[in-house]
């Protein structure tokens, strides 16, 4: 049985990736290729609850710690539960956010160490990294607008201008970083426009 591919979409609030990731569940099934579509945090029950807690804009407030952690437990069910048993049997895994989201929001958002991130991303994946990461950049206030549109706000989107300039950083940096395995669409265009240079992105996968 060949291993399925990994392949997560990131980006900061707002950029299209779930609007994108139901058009690539399309593309892989037209295609004929058997795809999970999972998210992050979230994607098992347990998960699901731990995701409900980060977002939530409770009254207790949530150290920049606790955060970290939580979002590790959370992926460390999701690979054990759901992302390593389908690659396992072959199918691809579609994944809304992963672990250069942490990078981003906990590393470069909140300041936290990278040292600190890059130990525990060893310790919950072990060798797992995706095939393809597709990352979709467009300035904060374009993707704040397109996310202001929806009626609740969470716990991050109440974040000020200056924490999602630092993601978007974070992200570019890690994008120049690691140029074989993130690519970098931009998302301030038509959809139509992002959506052919997603497809351009993943050829080699198909290949
Ligand atoms: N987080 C997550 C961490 O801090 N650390 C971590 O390790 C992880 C995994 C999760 C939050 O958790 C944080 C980051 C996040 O703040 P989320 O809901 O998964 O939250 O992520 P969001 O970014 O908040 O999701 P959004 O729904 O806001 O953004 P999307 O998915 O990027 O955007 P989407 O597809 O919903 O599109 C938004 C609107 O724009 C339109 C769409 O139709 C929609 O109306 N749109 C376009 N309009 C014009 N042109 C285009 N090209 C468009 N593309 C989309």
């Amino acid at each position: 049985m060949t291993r399925g591919k990994f392949i997560t979409l990131e980006g900061g609030e707002g950029v299209g990736k779930s609007t994108n990731l139901i058009f690539l569940r399309e593309v892989f099934e037209q295609r004929k290729i058997p795809v999970t579509v999972a998210r992050e945090p979230g994607g098992t029950q347990m998960a699901e609850q731990l995701r409900h807690l980060l977002l939530d804009t409770g009254k207790e407030a949530i150290g920049k710690k606790t955060e970290l952690l939580l979002m590790f437990a959370a992926r460390a069910q999701h690979i054990k539960h759901v992302i390593e048993p389908a690659l396992a049997k072959g199918q691809w895994v579609l994944c809304d956010r992963f672990t250069d989201s942490t990078y981003a929001y906990q590393g470069g958002g909140r300041n936290m160490k990278t040292a600190n991130i890059e130990w525990l991303e060893r310790f919950v994946q072990g060798n797992l990294k995706p095939d393809l990461t597709i990352l979709l950049d467009a300035p904060v206030e374009t993707g704040m607008k397109r996310a202001r549109k929806r009626i609740f706000t969470d716990r991050f989107e109440s974040e000020q201008i200056s924490f999602f300039e630092r993601v978007r950083e974070a992200y570019l940096v890690l994008a120049e970083a690691n140029p074989d395995r993130i690519k970098v669409i931009r998302a301030d265009r038509p959809l139509s426009d992002v959506q052919d240079a997603i497809i351009e992105a993943l050829i080699p996968l198909f290949a």
